[in-house]
């Protein structure tokens, strides 16, 4: 069943770079799977919404449940959905860590929250996730900043399409919610 969400998902982004798949929601879990990844310039972070209603938010180091930066908006998932909301962004800088968390009420005093390229000593994932949980301020933490508002680093390159819907048949949703 992966094989076959993979297959169409290269087919509908024909680029040459490389995209990482991050699942969120996978099994109806409060997750971003993979949880951090690690991207070269030019790879794009593509997301696919599996379950219930969550976002993928930029977020700094310090702050890990307040949005500064881009923003997936809420992608509800309506039970056995037959379409997946994807969004995805390009990293242009891989010296630069990227921060984001769910604004979803609750969600990020969860810890789910997601890294790219998160150091291996000092700031690394696991930190950034302690202090989210740490923070337990939920999902008013996540008010907006004013839209517009650029992220934090020039690490971004575009912001892509938003809640793209990939049409996929309702046996491999099924396959992939199971
Ligand atoms: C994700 O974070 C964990 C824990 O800090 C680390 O062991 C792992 O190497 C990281 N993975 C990537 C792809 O950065
Ligand atoms: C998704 O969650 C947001 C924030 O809690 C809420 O405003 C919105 O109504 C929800 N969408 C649906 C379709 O339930
Ligand atoms: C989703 O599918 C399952 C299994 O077929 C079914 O039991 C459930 O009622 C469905 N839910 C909705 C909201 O359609
Ligand atoms: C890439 O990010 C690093 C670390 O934040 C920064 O020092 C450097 O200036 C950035 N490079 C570009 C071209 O923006
Ligand atoms: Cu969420």
């Amino acid at each position: 069943m992966h094989f076959f969400a993979l297959a169409s998902l290269a087919l509908a982004s024909a680029v040459s770079a490389a995209d990482i798949l991050v699942k969120v929601g996978e099994n109806m879990g409060v997750t971003y799977n993979p949880p951090n990844v690690t991207a070269a310039v030019g790879d794009n972070v593509v997301f696919q919404f599996l379950s219930k209603n969550h976002t993928v938010t930029q977020s700094t180091f310090a702050n890990p449940c307040v949005q500064q930066g881009i923003d997936s908006d809420f992608q509800f998932v309506p039970a056995n959905a037959t379409q997946i909301p994807e969004w995805s962004f390009t990293v242009n800088n891989a010296s630069a860590p990227l921060w984001f968390f769910c604004r979803q009420t609750g969600h990020c005093a969860k810890g789910m929250v997601f890294s790219v390229n998160a150091p291996a000593t000092g700031k690394t994932f696991d930190a950034f996730k302690a202090a989210a949980i740490a923070s337990g301020t939920t999902g008013s933490a996540g008010t907006p900043s004013a839209s517009g508002t650029p992220p934090p680093s020039g690490a971004l390159a575009t912001r892509a399409t938003s809640a793209g819907l990939l049409a996929v048949a309702a046996g491999f949703i099924a396959g992939l919610l199971l």
